[in-house]
């Protein structure tokens, strides 16, 4: 069947190589760490990786500003490693994706040192350059690390457009030669056999910035068909956009096979119901089930035919799942284990970012000083300016900032996790001495084993991966239930979100037999008709 594609039934796992492993002592993870634990990556089932930027930059967003797309940061080894961990992975039957950074580059890549050096320079409108307005900036856009989105050049006396830090200048797709230049370097990294590509923040490529146009632009889905057309078209990659501006309806305009743009996105809705309407994500508010419940089914529903739909709970920028919609204190283990259910039982490709396998939490820092992130520095600031309390800004950085993902990984209960025997870049969640994989792989109760067991039931379950979904009880306050069907199997999917025992009732015949696939308690019931679920149960029911 031509429909079908082999990232259907992948699942991906996102390193984020600052924080994997550190191989040399100097408290930074690299590229070598990455091959020393790929086997423990395949061990748990997953058989691409998505791997954060390891490209030539200053470092000011942690990567996320290349200064040289051809090149690798030393501090994460050598091309030479790059083309190791390709052909370790290979010999795995594994695959790695790239991070594709496009939407700007760093200041200090050689096309904006170029652009800056005067108005004529043939880089200049390789970047967004626009004059002052009455001695200003040109208009109210806004980055979204703080502040306005245009920074002034003194030299050319004109303004550049940045979405991000002042570092990292956004780049002018309207432009045919840059992106021709975009294109030679997706086919470098093709040549070299990546397997594909997630693209940073790709629905801001077709701004309009005069027209105060950030996401959505209207040449968007022209571009990503014109970079489909020439770089990974035909060659059988996966490709999957970071679109924090995805509605259901464009999210069908970047998956639909038919349309050549892009295997999958991510989109962020449901990422965002802790977050009070119009304000920015550190205004928080109550999580309700229901409202979940919705915006998931919303885009099963959507992507059901005509495109194809990524899972995830976790990523670099987010806080951990597990902290967020789970509880990390008496019931950690049992509450990774249902969230990690609900979203394995779903239809789409499922993304596990590093740590997410053992549960690890958000981490809690004491001092402002401790968050390393620029996101986090600026907010901070521009709250302090804004007459916010140091307590309440703290308190969203524990329940939201970026850095409560990007603590090194875990790995044993030693000095450091394990994770270098240096000093690491970054400090660590105290709680590793408990977390950590070597105490997983040792408990055969342990989320870790749960994870690889779901794993191996959703490739080895034609239903799990293309069965259509159908929610049950869109108005349970507590219980998140749904079906997948396909051909004439069924199964039935239940999650408690928490810490209280719960009925629930699957509308089901007394004729139907079921079987349990897995479930995070070891004695749950078979009486699907009649479920007294406890604290975060999660099961799923095939019906035989
Ligand atoms: O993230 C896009 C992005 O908009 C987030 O950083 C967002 O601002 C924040 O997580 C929540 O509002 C991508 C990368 O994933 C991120 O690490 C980079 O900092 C950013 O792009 C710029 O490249
Ligand atoms: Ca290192």
């Amino acid at each position: 069947d031509k429909q079908r594609k082999w990232w259907h039934k992948s699942v991906i796992y996102q390193v984020y190589p600052r924080s994997f492993y550190d191989t040399n002592g100097d408290g930074i993870g690299d590229i070598k760490g990455i091959i020393q634990k790929i086997d423990y990556i395949k061990d748990l089932g997953a058989d691409v990786i998505w791997l954060s930027p390891v490209y030539q930059s200053p470092n000011v967003d942690n990567g996320y500003d290349i200064s040289d797309y051809y090149s690798i940061l030393p501090e994460f080894g050598t091309m030479e490693d790059m083309d190791k961990l390709l052909l370790e992975s290979q010999k795995r039957e594994m695959r790695i994706i790239i991070d594709l950074v496009v939407n700007h580059t760093s200041d200090q890549h050689k096309w904006f040192l170029e652009a800056k050096k005067s108005k004529n320079n043939p880089y200049r409108d390789y970047y967004i350059w626009r004059d002052p307005v009455d001695g200003r900036e040109p208009n109210e856009l806004k980055s979204n690390f703080g502040g306005s989105a245009w920074e002034f050049d003194e030299h050319t006396n004109q303004y550049y457009l940045h979405f991000y830090s002042k570092e990292q200048p956004d780049l002018n797709w309207g432009n045919k030669q840059m992106r021709q230049s975009i294109w030679n370097m997706m086919n470098f990294w093709i040549n070299k056999g990546i397997g594909g590509f997630r693209m940073d923040v790709i629905d801001l490529i077709g701004k309009e910035p005069d027209k105060l146009i950030k996401e959505n632009g209207p040449k968007l889905h022209e571009y990503l068909q014109e970079m489909n057309k020439h770089t990974f078209g035909g060659k059988d990659l996966l490709t999957v956009g970071e679109t924090w501006g995805a509605t259901t309806a464009n999210g069908k305009l970047y998956s639909d096979p038919k349309r050549n743009e892009l295997s999958m996105i991510f989109q962020f809705e449901h990422m965002q119901l802790d977050k009070m309407k119009g304000k920015q994500r550190w205004d928080l508010k109550k999580l309700d089930l229901r409202e979940l419940k919705q915006v998931l089914s919303k885009w099963q529903y959507a992507l059901d035919k005509e495109g194809w739909n990524s899972l995830f709970w976790n990523n670099h920028d987010l806080p951990r799942i597990v902290s967020r919609w789970g509880n990390d204190r008496e019931y950690r283990v049992q509450s990774a284990k249902m969230l990690a259910t609900l979203l394995h039982g779903m239809k789409g490709t499922p993304y596990i970012y590093q740590g997410e396998e053992i549960g690890m939490t958000n981490a809690t820092f004491d001092s402002v000083e401790d968050y390393l992130d620029i996101e986090t520095q600026n907010i901070y600031r521009e709250r302090i300016e804004a007459g916010f309390k140091k307590e309440e800004i703290m308190k969203a950085f524990y329940m939201k900032a970026r850095d409560n993902a990007r603590t090194p990984m875990q790995w044993s209960a030693d000095k450091n996790a394990g994770f270098t025997t240096g000093s690491p870049w970054m400090k660590l969640n105290s709680n590793y001495t408990q977390i950590n994989v070597e105490s997983a792989i040792k408990d055969s109760d342990s989320v870790f084993y749960y994870y690889q067991k779901l794993i191996h039931i959703r490739k080895n379950n034609e239903n799990l991966i293309y069965g259509t979904y159908c929610l049950l009880d869109p108005e349970d306050e507590s219980i998140y239930a749904y079906e997948r069907n396909f051909e004439n199997k069924k199964l039935l999917i239940v999650c408690n979100f928490y810490d209280q025992e719960r009925s629930f009732k699957f509308p089901v015949s007394s004729k139907d037999k079921v079987q349990i696939l897995i479930s995070n308690y070891d004695d749950s019931s078979l009486n699907v008709q009649n479920l007294q679920l406890r604290p975060y149960e999660a099961i799923i029911y095939e019906i035989i």
